[in-house]
């Protein structure tokens, strides 16, 4: 026995070196659904202070590492099981990716040798072959004492140079492999510098600088690439100085305030279309801004400025007259050294224009959110919880759905950087539990989800993960019976409900209740606003089935023209 006890005291083995690996590179959450190879692994990180969070499916437990990333500009860590559990963290591991956002997924795999002989292992899948297309990296580690340089690797490669998602596959086996303690801690590997600053060639400073100098109607427009670069107080200081009206993309809403005078949001058909001189910041012009051309850019002719980090992205859909390739925070600083004092603001025919076509937007909309109409449309909902957000500028927003998606970016203003968390890149429904969970518990913040009903139905179980770590978030479900509108139809008169509608009439609220959590259906404005405020008030986990008119929205909410149309309808 003592003899046993002597020999154990020495050695060290995989779970270990994961953990201490982690630990050592400061990764201390982990969001995961246990089961074999893994279960141990979670409970061994617990005892070993880490912060383990169970969910009820690996999606929205990957979900959660994603947006870890973005907040936190470490990677988020999401660990599943093989096959089946690997395959539902890969959707989070590709939106991470796809987002930008540094997270890793670590599985646990079946053995090597009977995987590549197809032999029928439980659980088998060759997951490094699969997941390589889905990341920016992808590793196996074999044996123990290479679990180190692994972790290592992950972590470098999913927030170096343009962040995304890394996978680790632990085979089973890898986990139980002993060595001897001491050449264990040899193993490990601390990431040093793991982000480096990227200076910005000072040419291509100066060549950005001045075809903004010769701009006549510039623009600045702002990506969650500059939320993620946490370069806030520079990049407020660069748009104040420079005087150009930025419009903020959806998660770059409140890097500076949507109240900022210089702040284009309620104006961004004028803007894109008459801007002569566009300085993207941490944004892509992919379909969010129509690839920079088209209707949408209008006919006056455009130069595009491009900061960056990713070299790749110059160029990729219109040509880029100043492409700036750096890390946003030292390119910034670059500009604010460059611009000199004698700096000359934008002409103010076109910063008047653009406050004008805000300020008339902003008049236009208010009396349409003071509504107290039952049942509620978006805007007499949404008028509620603007003030709410208004009145705690630090609680986050989480968001998704279509209608309720459009409608909450527009009409609900933001005042803090990193705040408004959403659908990201792909318009993903289903990010939303996982995005509130992980905004709570890595912030420590209030969060207030507003959901879209269906966009809810893609992770609601995870309110019961919301209930079991007693988390600040209220959600709130705008119940309007369906994907877009809840007055669909069945077009051959069968029994079949419609394709986009739901139960009528549905009780959200009471699944929450079923959890513990405080459930409340509401139908007009007032009553929201006075379960949202008594949610955030007491922190306590709540749901809130705010019903909302089923004939309110519209297809598709503010996309409908990507829906593409049939020229032949058959009767
Ligand atoms: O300047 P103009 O005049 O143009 O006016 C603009 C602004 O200037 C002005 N504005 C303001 N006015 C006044 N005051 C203020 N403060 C203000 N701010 C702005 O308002 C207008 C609009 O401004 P905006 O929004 O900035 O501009 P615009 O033109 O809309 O911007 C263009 C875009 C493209 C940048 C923007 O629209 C955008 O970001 N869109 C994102 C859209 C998106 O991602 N949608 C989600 C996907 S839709 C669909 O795919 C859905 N599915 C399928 C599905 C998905 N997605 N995922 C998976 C895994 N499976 C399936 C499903 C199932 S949605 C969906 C469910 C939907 O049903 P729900 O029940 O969940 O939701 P409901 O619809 O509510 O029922
Ligand atoms: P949005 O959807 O808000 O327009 P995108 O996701 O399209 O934003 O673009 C984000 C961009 O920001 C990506 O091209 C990414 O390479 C870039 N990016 C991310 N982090 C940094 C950083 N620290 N410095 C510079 N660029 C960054
Ligand atoms: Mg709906």
């Amino acid at each position: 026995m003592a003899e046993n006890v002597e020999e154990v005291a020495t050695l060290t083995d995989g779970f270990n070196l994961v953990i201490d690996s982690l630990q050592l590179n400061d990764i201390q959450t982990i969001y995961n659904v246990p089961g074999i190879p893994i279960t141990d692994l979670g409970r061994y990180m617990q005892a070993a202070g880490m912060r383990v969070l169970s969910f009820r499916h690996e999606q929205n437990a990957g979900y959660a590492a994603a947006i870890a990333g973005f907040l936190t500009k470490k990677p988020g860590v999401c660990m599943t099981v093989s096959a089946p559990g690997f395959l539902n963290g890969l959707t989070a591991l590709a939106h991470a990716t796809t987002n930008c956002f540094p997270m890793i997924l670590i599985s646990g795999s079946s053995e090597r040798e009977i995987v590549d002989l197809q032999q029928g292992d439980y659980e088998e899948m060759d997951q490094l072959a699969i997941a390589k297309p889905l990341c920016k990296a992808a590793y196996r580690v074999l044996h123990a004492e290479d679990i180190g340089i692994g972790i290592a690797r992950a972590i470098r490669a999913a927030v170096s140079g343009r962040p995304g998602g890394v996978y680790l596959d632990l085979p089973a086996k890898v986990l139980a492999q002993t060595m001897d303690i001491e050449a264990g801690e040899k193993t490990l590997v601390k990431v040093i510098d793991a982000a480096p600053r990227q200076l910005p060639a000072p040419d291509s400073v100066a060549r950005a600088l001045d075809v903004l100098k010769g701009a006549e109607r510039p623009l600045i427009i702002l990506g969650k690439g500059a939320a993620y670069a946490q370069a806030d107080d520079a990049i407020r200081e660069f748009v104040e100085k420079s005087g150009i009206p930025y419009l903020p993309m959806s998660m770059a809403k409140g890097l500076l305030p949507d109240t900022h005078p210089q702040s284009a949001g309620a104006a961004r058909s004028l803007a894109l279309k008459e801007s002569d001189v566009v300085m993207l910041i941490g944004a892509r012009l992919n379909w969010l801004l129509s690839h920079g051309k088209g209707r949408t850019w209008g006919d006056s002719p455009k130069k595009f400025v491009q900061v960056d980090i990713e070299p790749k992205e110059m160029d990729s859909n219109v040509e880029i007259v100043a492409p700036v390739v750096g890390d946003i925070g030292s390119c910034v600083q670059a500009f604010l050294e460059g611009m000199g004092k004698d700096w000359v603001a934008p002409p103010a025919t076109w910063t008047g224009a653009i406050k004008e076509k805000v300020d008339t937007n902003v008049a236009r909309m208010a009396p349409r959110l003071q509504n107290n109409n039952v049942p509620m449309d978006y805007q007499g909902a949404l008028g509620a919880l603007r003030i709410i957000i208004r009145e705690r500028p630090d609680a986050i927003l989480v968001n998704e759905g279509a209608n309720t998606l459009d409608f909450t970016r527009s009409i609900i203003d933001m005042y803090q950087p990193r705040k408004r968390l959403d659908v990201g890149t792909w318009g993903v429904m289903g990010v939303g539990m996982g995005t509130a969970i992980a905004a709570a518990v890595e912030t420590g913040k209030p969060v207030l989800a507003i959901e879209g009903d269906s966009a809810f139905g893609f992770s609601g179980m995870e309110i019961e993960t919301i209930s079991r770590y007693n988390l600040p978030i209220c959600v709130v479900v705008f119940n309007n019976g369906g994907i877009y509108q809840g007055t669909g139809v069945n077009p051959s008169g069968g029994a079949d409900a419609a394709t986009t509608v739901f139960v009528k009439d549905a009780r959200y609220d009471k699944m929450m209740e079923a959890f513990g959590g405080v459930g409340v259906h509401v139908t007009s404005p007032d009553e929201l606003s006075q379960a949202v405020n008594a949610a955030m008030d007491s922190g306590k986990p709540t749901l809130v089935n705010a019903v909302i008119d089923e004939k309110a929205g519209t297809e598709s909410g503010r996309i409908g023209s990507l829906n593409p149309q049939s020229v032949v309808v058959r009767k």
